[in-house]
């Protein structure tokens, strides 16, 4: 198979840049499951204090943050409210079931944003018959809606919301210094809505691995436990968190330029016939192609621009994700224009 050279499958894929790659070297380490590593330590110290919350927790992925965020705030049996589309519903293999013991009561959102009545809608009287609701997860951005911003303001009625009903609300943040950078909305303000926010330094930051997840320090001594019992308590982990500090240090203004590159894929796109892609949904660095012609559908495009060079994910029958990223140059947005032009022409 041809080596992919224009890699927009995810954000994901980025590769440890020089700079962090001699950080990661000199990292000064300890075994962190004993709480002794001052890299791991000052990561942590870190991000609580730029979220504004009492404590954080360094984990190895934002499915393990995700989960333990679900777990520290529900009871098995509770019911735990989310957008239709959201990462934990779709893509973390039912751990919320598997986990916690809890249902998810998904709601309909437009562009991932869930309506604030919707969620008043989902929350359940209380009655022998009914699970608790217990939990609200929000997502910002939205991956699967293609990397939109919740507006602040519906941020604000569903944590007064949230309030109201004495729920707890817990943040996707995966990708929130996206949504941070585009908006100039800080990750504190952000937070200060949730109980928890879970971020991602292995997206659009280029870390290779790590996630972290701040509240306050109940919680988060809570989440340490379950840490452990999902076997996400690492070691000489300063290696890792080293990498996740030069990222914070070092990647978070430079997002704008991923962001740039997705509007302009997403205006060369639009201009060849059989794809279009939805602009206003065009916020940070993800776009959703979707194919307008019958005799292609994403599984088919995907494998032609991968023998093109170029690395797209089928999403669904007819759409196609692309996401921009750290490794992905301007040159490189020209040039998946060109390619997917001449796979249309
Ligand atoms: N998303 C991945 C895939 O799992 C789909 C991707 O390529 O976009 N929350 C959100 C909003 C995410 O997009 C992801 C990863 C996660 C959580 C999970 O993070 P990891 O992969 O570190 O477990």
């Amino acid at each position: 198979m041809r080596r992919i050279e224009v890699d927009l499958r995810s954000d994901t894929v980025t590769k440890p840049t020089p700079g962090m790659r001699r950080a990661m070297c000199e990292a000064e380490v300890g075994d962190d499951v004993l709480g002794d590593d001052p890299t791991v330590n000052k990561l942590q110290a870190m991000i609580a204090e730029m979220a504004g919350k009492e404590a954080a927790l360094f984990v190895p992925s934002g499915t393990m943050s995700n989960q333990i965020a679900i777990k520290v705030h529900t009871q098995p049996g509770d019911e735990v409210i989310c957008e239709r589309d959201c990462h934990i519903f779709n893509y973390e293999c039912g751990a919320p079931a598997l986990v916690s013991s809890v249902q998810l009561m998904p709601v309909s959102g437009y562009r991932g944003i869930m309506d604030v009545d919707e969620v008043r809608r989902a929350i359940r009287v209380p009655n022998i018959h009914h699970p608790r609701s217990r939990l609200i997860v929000v997502e910002n951005t939205h991956n699967r809606a293609g990397g939109t911003i919740y507006p602040i303001e519906e941020i604000k009625r569903i944590y007064k919301v949230a309030k109201e009903y004495g729920l707890k609300l817990h943040l996707d943040g995966a990708r929130l210094w996206n949504a941070h950078v585009e908006t100039g909305i800080s990750i504190r303000e952000y937070s200060s809505y949730f109980d928890t926010v879970s971020l991602c330094f292995s997206k659009g930051l280029g870390a290779p691995v790590g996630s972290i997840l701040v509240g306050d320090k109940e919680v988060i001594d809570m989440a340490k436990r379950v840490r452990k019992f999902l076997g996400g308590g690492m070691r000489q982990a300063g290696i890792l968190a080293s990498a996740c500090i030069y990222a914070v240090g070092h990647h978070i203004s430079r997002l704008k330029e991923d962001h740039a590159n997705a509007k302009k894929l997403a205006i060369g796109v639009n201009e060849i016939d059989g794809l279009n892609v939805d602009m206003e949904a065009v916020q940070t660095n993800i776009v959703m192609i979707d194919i307008e012609r019958e005799d292609i559908d994403a599984y088919k495009l995907c494998d032609m621009l991968l023998e093109r060079g170029i690395g797209m994910l089928p999403v669904r029958e007819k759409r196609v994700r692309a996401v921009t990223n750290l490794n992905v140059s301007e040159a490189d947005i020209d040039r998946t224009i060109d390619v997917l032009n001449e796979v249309f022409s």
